[in-house]
């Protein structure tokens, strides 16, 4: 089964329910309307060409139009590559280069119309989506999604959390990632359970309409910055029946200043592009601060040491992961996608991990240089590529830098000279703001091992205090 033949399904189970609602202009759908709504869009889309197969990039701002344009070119079994709204034109242009779109969606671009599209619904092993990432090498790489995927990772989310026709999530994420897009859509919209698209996050939002919901998810800043407000406690938060973090390491301290202050034990759970959610802590277990669970219904886990070999209970190792929300792969890039699984078949996520003696998982560690600030990835390469362009710059290293608001934050260790302004705004021109380095240390000469390369573990050391977190 797919998540749009089911969300079909559920529609006419339910059509008067309530399936989605916008806070910003009160617009709301139940599942009958927005069935219809989703089939029209899907009509549309089909009279300007879009067929089964065909490449959509659209920018995906946090408006119920990108639900609507997923949900109908899931139906016409075509293709969606989501971009975000801060993505710069030279990070929409390099995006749209690698995926070769059929057409291109502007944020809140209404593609409605009335009819129904004549296309066969698609089946597990059709593409639905295609998501950009970066890499090491700083070129993008789109990760392949199909619909078995789509339909394994909210399976197994409904099992493993309980979502049912009570839960109402208040919905504040970006549109573009997994998170945002599948894991907090797809389990209510397929249950009989209900969506409020609240726009971007912020403490007022979640203040003035949590009320309404059951079930917030939210990368570790939502939870940080909640804290930071006084109006966040028990008698705000106390009817609520999940919390969950995600996409970066929650601090424990802040899993035990959350239970603290409200009474809920967040489920931190663990993901990753190409895998969708793969490890949770329990519904009804533990709910143990700091680490992220087991394996979720139908996926499997594994922890290898740099020698081949798995690993014994508390020793570290690469995590890898098998099961039917794997990405068959990435777009146009066989080489990619080889050097991402292991010859028997499991995906090889490079976040290095520890299991307990009762199976809880802990993240320790990442085998690349990514940063993970506010819950989303930056790959220094990509800034460093751009930096190095700006006269004056020699060269650069990107490192990730301990931050109290964003977990991480992004700090350029330049050598040249060159003016901090011109640097930042260089970098600002070409790269989306969450990327830009959130300050710029001058070195005379960058650190480096005898094979010369930079060594970055010691930059950190040393500009560990810079944000003072
Ligand atoms: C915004 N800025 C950021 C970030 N977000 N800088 C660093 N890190 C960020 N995450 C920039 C803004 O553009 C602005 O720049 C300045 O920082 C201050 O912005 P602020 O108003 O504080 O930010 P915000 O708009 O409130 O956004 C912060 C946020 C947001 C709410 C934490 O970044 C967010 O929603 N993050 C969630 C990401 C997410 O959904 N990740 C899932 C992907 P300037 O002042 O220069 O303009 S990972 C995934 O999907 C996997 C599968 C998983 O496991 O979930
Ligand atoms: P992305 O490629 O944007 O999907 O990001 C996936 C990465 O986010 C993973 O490889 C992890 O490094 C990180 N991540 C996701 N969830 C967690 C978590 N709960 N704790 C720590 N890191 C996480």
């Amino acid at each position: 089964m797919t998540v749009i033949s089911r969300f079909l399904e559920q529609a006419a189970q339910t059509p008067d329910a309530l399936a989605l609602t916008f806070l910003e202009d009160n617009r709301s759908w139940t599942y009958a309307e927005l069935r219809a709504e989703v089939e029209g869009w899907a009509a549309s889309l089909q009279d300007r060409g879009i067929g089964p197969g065909d490449r959509v990039s659209a920018v995906m701002d946090q408006r119920p139009e990108s639900v609507l344009l997923h949900l109908a070119l899931l139906q016409l079994g075509a293709v969606l590559h989501p971009i975000g709204t801060s993505a710069t034109p030279a990070e929409v242009a390099g995006l749209i280069e690698d995926i070769e779109p059929s057409l291109v969606v502007g944020p809140g671009q209404d593609l409605g119309g009335t009819g129904r599209s004549d296309t066969p619904l698609p089946g597990e092993d059709d593409l639905a989506c295609i998501l950009s990432t970066s890499g090491t090498t700083g070129r993008p790489k789109g990760s392949l999604t199909t619909h078995g995927n789509l339909g394994a990772n909210a399976d197994a989310l409904i099992e493993a959390w309980g979502i049912s026709s009570s839960d109402t999530i208040l919905h504040l994420l970006p549109l573009h990632h997994v998170h945002g897009l599948f894991v907090a859509i797809h389990p209510f919209l397929l249950t009989g359970g209900s969506v409020i698209l609240g726009g971007r996050f912020s403490p007022d939002t979640v203040v003035a309409h949590i009320d309404r919901a059951t079930v917030l998810m939210g990368v570790p800043t939502f939870y940080t910055r909640l804290l930071d407000d006084d109006r966040v406690g028990h008698d705000l938060l106390g009817h609520m029946r999940l919390f969950t973090s995600g996409s970066a390491p929650l601090l424990a301290a802040t899993h035990r200043e959350w239970e603290q202050r409200t009474g809920h034990r967040i489920l931190e759970r663990y993901g990753m592009t190409e895998i969708q959610m793969a490890l949770s802590n329990p519904l009804d277990g533990e709910r143990r601060a700091g680490t992220v669970g087991m394996p979720l219904p139908g996926l499997e886990a594994r922890i290898r040491s740099a020698s081949g070999s798995l690993v014994g209970v508390g020793e570290a190792g690469v995590l890898e992961v098998r099961g039917p929300t794997v990405s068959p792969g990435y777009w146009r890039r066989p080489d990619a996608t080889e050097e991402s699984r292991t010859d028997d078949g499991w995906f090889i996520t490079g976040d290095v991990v520890t299991r307990s003696r009762d199976g809880y998982h802990t993240i320790v560690g990442r085998t690349s240089d990514m940063i993970i600030s506010g819950g989303l990835n930056v790959y220094p390469k990509e800034v460093e590529d751009v930096l190095d362009g700006v006269p004056g710059v020699v060269e650069s290293a990107v490192i990730g830098v301990p931050h109290r608001d964003f977990g991480e934050a992004v700090l350029a260790v330049c050598v040249g000279e060159a003016e901090q302004e011109a640097v930042i705004a260089t970098a600002r021109a070409r790269l989306s703001a969450y990327k830009v380095p959130k300050a710029i240390e001058w070195v005379p000469g960058l650190p480096r091992n005898s094979m010369g390369k930079v060594q970055k573990a010691a930059l950190r050391d040393r500009f560990a205090g810079t944000f003072d977190a």
